[in-house]
């Protein structure tokens, strides 16, 4: 678990690069959703990037493709295309945009207009109670992303269909493009929400893999409905003058700033090791 966090901090500074190489992106919700996708394809998913056609491995959706830097970043780093792909990132021609497009391998589905994420990921579920088979299905969206009204269609159909196999984690950093989600649609109710839908709801400490883990080795165990995490992150974990900052959704940065986010994350890194 040390060593996955010193990773998550090191997997950050391939999205700092990503970033400040392209002049675009999106690091504030990169660095919070870092630590949840770290855990789930280094702790949970049953995925071989050599067999993305296996009808039995388990499906991963981020939901917020807009955090699609951290999903490069993984991916590679657990050899699903080499890391002189990265470099493309977001350059002409480079299949590595800046949202998640099933081209490259690893990725099921092409994501970034929010909201439809759960609704993709209950008919993979559903599919899979159909088959028989016994793949599980993981979904990651933002909290600000709840604010679309499909959202709940889809969480009210997975509760209908009683969708053991199907994890949605919330990364509830409290902040979205313009503000606090809070001041722009309130979420303080998640709980009663999902529950009402038949969700069983459980929360974590969303940038502790430890506790990350422990909440889907929960979620396994929960038979006969859907788990939601709820996980408590920090919007541009890692970076003291990154995070909690609305400006830091998808703000690019200077040089300076570049140096001195590479400075912190390599002592946070260090810390870790
Ligand atoms: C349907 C749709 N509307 C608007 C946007 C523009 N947009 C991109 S990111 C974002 C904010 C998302 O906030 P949140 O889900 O909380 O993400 P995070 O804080 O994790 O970055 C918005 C409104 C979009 N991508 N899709
Ligand atoms: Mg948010």
């Amino acid at each position: 678990m040390e060593n996955l966090t010193a990773k998550s901090f090191a997997l950050r500074q391939d999205v700092l690069d990503m970033i400040y190489m392209a002049k675009t992106g999106h690091i504030g919700g990169d660095f919070s959703v870092m630590d949840i996708l770290v855990t789930l394809y280094y702790k949970q998913l049953r995925v071989d990037p050599a067999r993305m056609d296996d009808p039995d491995r388990d499906r991963f959706i981020l939901s917020k493709g807009h955090s699609v830097e951290a999903l490069y970043a993984v991916l590679c780093s657990r050899g699903f295309f080499p890391k002189e792909d990265l470099k493309t990132y977001s350059q002409y021609q480079s299949k590595y945009i800046g949202h998640p497009n099933n081209k490259i391998n690893g990725i099921e589905m092409n994501s970034g207009s929010l909201g439809h994420g759960l609704s993709v990921s209950v008919g993979m579920a559903l599919a899979g109670k159909m088959d028989k088979r016994d793949y599980r299905v993981y979904v990651v969206m933002g909290d600000g992303e709840l604010a679309e009204g499909s959202v709940w269609e889809g969480a009210m159909a997975a509760g209908h269909y009683k969708l053991d196999n199907l994890c949605a984690v919330v990364d509830r950093n409290r902040l979205q493009i313009s503000g606090c989600t809070e001041d722009v649609m309130a979420h303080d109710s998640l709980d009663q929400r999902f529950g009402s839908f038949g969700w069983h709801v459980t929360h974590a400490a969303g940038n502790d893999i430890e506790a990350l883990n422990a909440a889907f080795e929960e979620a396994k165990s929960v038979k006969g409905k859907p788990t939601v995490i709820i996980a408590d992150t920090t919007k541009g974990y890692g970076v003291s003058f990154i995070e909690n900052q609305a400006a830091w959704h998808h703000k690019v940065p200077t040089e300076e700033e570049y140096q001195l986010a590479t400075k912190e994350l390599a002592e946070r890194r260090a810390a870790n090791e």
